[in-house]
């Protein structure tokens, strides 16, 4: 071999030692809206650029062991989904008065290149370094609320429907789309201009659903957040309360092109969804803030643990076969966090982290879920409290200090306790708990944004993958 030809071996036998080396992890971030996504990538991607300089990772075993070597922005490589606003969010928190991030709608991706020294003795060998190209996905959870919908029939949606609709507090809100609907027969001729109108009023009871009472499990999940695919027909029907109807009548008239429609969601939003990003995902955290529905009271509590319940059956690949089969899942290691715990002082946060267990990991659903390895964790992904202890009363007293969101004045309260199991008529009454929301604390672009436990969700999510 000439020694040209010989240079040239060896350059491509150091790709392709160095291409084994490196690896590629989807890492995707979910929670129903207002859990704190967007805050969490941001603080995420924040230490990880201050990892190995000033950021606070002690728990994270290659910052702690002083094995990363640099980490930077990449750009994506998936061209037709949007880039995470990082830089937006960064600025509104360093603003003045600092600001909490703007709410996000869609889908959105960052990537991060992450260079750092093995540890595994193998790989050490081959290099003395490798590349997790980390991509972290943001999605709303609401759309893994539609799941079930997959499993159903139009003529089965509108009858579970009907179901809900005998609660009062939902059927109350109902009274305009309800109305609306009264005068549609179901066999008359299909007109946009009647069902359009219908399925904007059944919208907006969606959305006052979440807003005035607090619900979560709203569905078709699309129609709260539908992303690109606003004002498309796809996302116009409603269920069909007025009385059962048989199938059999075509699109060219009132329900049979609700139906159509509804299988049409289910095709292209429901099942693209799983398979054109559900499927590629390989680790998921999944963000939920029970305090908001501690302070709003018992219904909107329970709501929050069927919603949890529906999101968990997209895990469940071990329950149904047809469900693997059609998009062969491949997440393997699921963490459940509690955010926002700089609301509580720490003594409470063991309380909030067993309440979420109890959500997610109840009885049945343990065994459900086996295969995957299931973490939680309470958190603060930017921490906008300091606490301490107070005296009062001649007592002292554990105490948070902060500025309030609404007129930034600076508090020092003692928010109260949270319940570790499942609350019952008893916490309900006594209202031990009211939390107050903080604006975002000061922070100089400079230094890594506060935070608690975010080292934890990285040892648990990406602890395997740095070795
Ligand atoms: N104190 C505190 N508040 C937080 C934290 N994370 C989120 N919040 C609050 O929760 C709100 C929602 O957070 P986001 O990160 O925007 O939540 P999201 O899930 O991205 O919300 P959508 O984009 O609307 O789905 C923020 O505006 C803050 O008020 C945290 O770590 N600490
Ligand atoms: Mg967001």
């Amino acid at each position: 071999m000439s020694k040209t030809a010989l240079t040239q071996w060896r350059h491509k036998a150091g790709a392709w030692v160095q291409r084994g080396l490196d690896q590629r992890l989807r890492l995707a971030v979910t929670g129903l809206s207002r859990s704190g996504k967007t805050a969490f990538i941001t603080s995420l991607v924040n230490q990880l650029e201050h990892a190995g300089l000033d950021a606070r990772l002690p728990h994270w075993p290659p910052a702690a062991e002083g094995r990363l070597l640099g980490i930077k922005r990449v750009p994506s490589r998936h061209h037709h989904v949007p880039a995470f606003g990082y830089e937006a969010a960064l600025g509104q928190l360093a603003g003045t008065p600092p600001a909490w991030p703007e709410p996000t709608r869609g889908i959105s991706e960052i990537t991060l290149a992450i260079k750092y020294r093995p540890k595994n003795r193998l790989k050490r060998r081959l290099n003395d370094n490798a590349t997790l190209y980390l991509e972290i996905v943001d999605y709303p959870g609401e759309w893994l609320l539609d799941l079930p919908l997959l499993a159903m029939s139009y003529a089965q949606w509108s009858g579970q429907q009907r179901e809900l609709l005998r609660e009062p507090a939902l059927r109350e809100l109902a009274g305009p789309w309800l109305q609306m609907g009264e005068g549609l027969a179901p066999d008359g001729p299909a007109e946009d201009a009647r069902i359009a109108p219908l399925a904007a009023a059944y919208t907006r009871w969606l959305h006052d659903c979440k807003r005035e009472l607090g619900r979560y499990l709203v569905q078709p999940g699309r129609f709260v957040l539908p992303g690109e695919y606003q004002g498309a027909p796809m996302l116009q029907f409603v269920p069909w309360v007025w009385g059962e109807v048989g199938t059999g009548l075509g699109e060219q008239h009132h329900h049979g092109m609700m139906e159509a429609r509804f299988e049409h969601y289910k095709k292209h939003l429901v099942a693209g969804f799983y398979r054109e990003f559900f499927a590629g995902f390989d680790r998921q955290i999944v963000l939920v803030d029970c305090l908001t529905p501690l302070n709003r009271g018992p219904g909107s509590f329970t709501d929050l643990g069927r919603a949890l319940d529906a999101i968990l059956q997209s895990f469940e690949y071990g329950k149904s076969g047809w469900w693997r089969r059609l998009f062969a899942p491949r997440i393997d290691k699921l963490l459940f966090a509690a955010t926002k715990a700089d609301h509580l002082t720490p003594d409470q946060h063991c309380r909030l982290t067993r309440l979420l267990g109890t959500l997610v990991r109840g009885g049945h659903r343990q065994a459900r879920l086996s295969g995957i390895d299931i973490h939680t964790l309470a958190l603060a992904s930017i921490k906008a409290t300091h606490s301490g202890r107070v005296r009062h009363q001649g007592e002292e007293i554990p105490a948070l200090q902060g500025r309030r969101l609404e007129d930034l004045a600076p508090v020092t309260l003692y928010p109260g306790e949270v319940p570790e199991a499942l609350p019952g008529d008893d916490f309900w009454q006594r209202r031990g708990f009211d939390f107050t929301e903080f604006a975002p604390p000061e922070w100089r672009p400079e230094a890594p944004l506060p935070h608690l436990r975010l080292d934890q969700a990285l040892a648990f999510l990406l602890g395997d993958k740095l070795s």
